[in-house]
């Protein structure tokens, strides 16, 4: 905690020093910043800067012994620095009962001539260490019995330092217009979702009307071929249907008339060897046996024989054997018929040839519309009810055209709820994040190559090989509060508020949670993973740099969206 408290100070200082007054230099006491200088004129008295009651002579300032509650009579030594471990400097204006233990002054102030003016903690004074990160002139340590000598430092490292901020500065611009650039970027992909919504919208309207009409179209169509006598599949008009028709109709005869007369054939030869028998029955039984019955039988039989009966016509067999040969001469040829276009209408009401054009057209209407009209009272059958009716290609067509019809609209309507939910999303300030959206970076750490895309996910990569691991989805951005000492190379977050993107339900992680990530950002020139921490497991928290949050000012707990620049 020490060195980065040290480490804050030493950024709010130069801002505080710089509209102090320079001409209190020279009578300042040790230790004395100049907006404090005013409570250190009097040549004679001290007066505790938050205890006024309290006036001590001179000479007890800077003694090395702590005389005020609140430190103000020590600025230049570290009598009084346990009051700033019990309690951090408060602003002068600062109401508390328990004032005594509220030190006055940040603490001891370095002029570092030559660099920057800085506060070092009281604790750091003639403590035998030369502190140069903050008091470059060495200052500190002017208490050199048992101690050292810090020699003042300050040109070299201000002059070291003064070169790193101009680099620093040069970045930051450059970061800057980056950003700038990415403004542009986010605005103009914007401005190409709010383009696509109209197209959309017309796109739309157009779709709706087309819809409608192809259903009025499909429902007329469908309406026109109930009024046709007979309902054929595939292409043409009644000769197809009515061949088709005939076509299976013979087919049915045809196996009909195989089988009778494979059945009269078995039916024939049963008869032949009866009358075998009955005859051999007659030549061999015995007449001189009075049997009554054998007598009756024997008569039965030659009254039997004695008719006169037609016998077999073989040529009538042979011809019908000729005929339904399918490859004989005479077999029909289906495939004439099966591909005649003719309408139906046509074929039904020739008379109408005779007719003048318009008339013909009317005549054709008024019988379609006589016969939908008996279908619909019930008085003719309807062709539709009757589920072995094949649907007729121009009905087939309408409806394929209006599935297609409707299928576009569908697909407009859903592109453009999602277009219409993107525009309500949270991008960030300036809504930059949509120029970065999907962008990945990536950086090494330990066994693995961590991955992080905008907006979308982050990953886990072995570098052993192996799956990824995903480490969390794009779920939101957030503000988050953060103080950490800011790296010489700026690649850092350093403190204040800072926007973070949250990253929820990634993998599940055995006997724990599924994987989450907070990527928390910073101003950089370009985009790129700083650091990756597992803060617990598999929850992670990654530091990124990239220009779209620089010069961004977040407020605390307020959505970043409204952020300032
Ligand atoms: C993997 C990695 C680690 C994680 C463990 C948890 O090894 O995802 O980050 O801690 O799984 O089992």
């Amino acid at each position: 905690m020490g060195r980065r408290h040290i480490s804050s100070l030493a950024l709010l200082l130069p801002v505080l020093a710089s509209t102090a007054d320079a001409a209190s230099d020279a009578v300042r006491p040790r230790g004395v910043a100049p907006e404090f200088a005013k409570y250190y004129k009097d040549a004679e008295t001290f007066t505790c800067i938050s205890n006024p009651s309290i006036i001590l002579p001179i000479a007890r300032l800077n003694d090395d012994y702590c005389d005020c509650p609140d430190g103000s009579d020590e600025p230049g030594t570290s009598a009084c620095s346990y009051l700033s471990r019990l309690s951090p400097p408060q602003p002068l204006n600062f109401k508390n009962k328990d004032v005594n233990s509220t030190p006055a002054l940040p603490g001891f102030y370095c002029k570092n001539k030559g660099h920057q003016s800085s506060y070092i903690p009281f604790t750091n004074v003639n403590d035998g260490a030369c502190d140069y990160e903050l008091c470059c002139d060495g200052s500190d340590e002017y208490d050199h019995v048992g101690g050292v000598n810090c020699e003042d430092q300050c040109a070299k490292i201000g002059k070291e330092w003064r070169k790193a901020d101009e680099a620093r500065q040069k970045s930051l611009g450059a970061a800057r217009q980056r950003r700038k650039e990415l403004v542009v970027e986010a605005g103009r992909m914007r401005k190409e979702v709010e383009d696509r919504i109209q197209t959309l919208q017309t796109q739309i309207d157009g779709a709706a009307l087309k819809v409608d009409a192809l259903t009025k179209s499909l429902a007329e169509i469908e309406r026109a071929e109930r009024g046709k006598v007979i309902k054929g599949a595939g292409k043409g008009g009644k000769v197809t249907v009515l061949a088709s028709l005939a076509k299976e109709r013979i087919r049915e005869l045809t196996d009909n008339i195989d089988r009778v007369r494979s059945e009269r054939d078995t039916a024939k030869g049963r008869i032949e060897e009866l009358e075998g028998m009955l005859k051999r029955f007659k030549e061999e039984y015995n007449p001189n046996f009075n049997d009554e019955g054998v007598k009756r039988a024997v008569q039965a039989w030659e009254n039997y024989a004695a008719q006169d009966r037609p016998g077999p016509n073989d040529a009538l067999d042979r011809d019908l054997d000729e005929i339904l040969k399918p490859d004989s001469e005479s077999a029909i040829k289906w495939e004439d018929f099966e591909t005649v276009e003719e309408s139906d209408v046509e074929l039904l009401y020739k008379f109408e040839e005779y007719l003048p054009t318009p008339v013909r057209s009317w005549v054709d209407a008024k019988l379609r519309d006589l016969r939908v009209l008996l279908i619909e009272n019930g008085i003719l059958a309807d062709p539709q009810s009757t589920t072995d009716t094949p649907e007729s290609k121009a009905v087939t067509d309408a409806k394929s055209q209006l599935n297609s019809a409707k299928q576009e609209l569908d697909n407009d309507k859903s592109e453009l709820t999602k277009h219409e939910e993107d525009l309500t999303k949270d991008y960030g300030p300036d809504s930059i994040f949509r120029a970065l959206k999907d962008r990945c970076v990536e950086s090494d750490s330990g066994e693995y190559t961590y991955e992080h895309c905008f907006l979308s996910r982050t990953t886990q990569k072995s570098k052993k090989g192996g799956g990824h691991t995903g480490m969390g989805n794009f779920v939101r951005i957030e503000s988050i509060t953060v103080d950490e000492e800011l790296p010489a190379d700026g690649k850092g977050l350093g403190s204040g508020e800072r926007i973070a993107l949250k990253y929820e339900n990634g993998q599940h992680c055995w006997n724990g949670p599924n994987r989450s990530t907070q990527v928390i950002l910073a101003c950089a020139e370009k985009d790129e993973i700083w650091k990756i921490v597992e803060e617990e497991k598999c929850v992670y928290r990654m530091e990124v740099g990239t220009p779209a949050v620089c010069g961004v000012e977040v407020q605390k707990g307020a959505s970043p969206e409204h952020g300032e620049l």
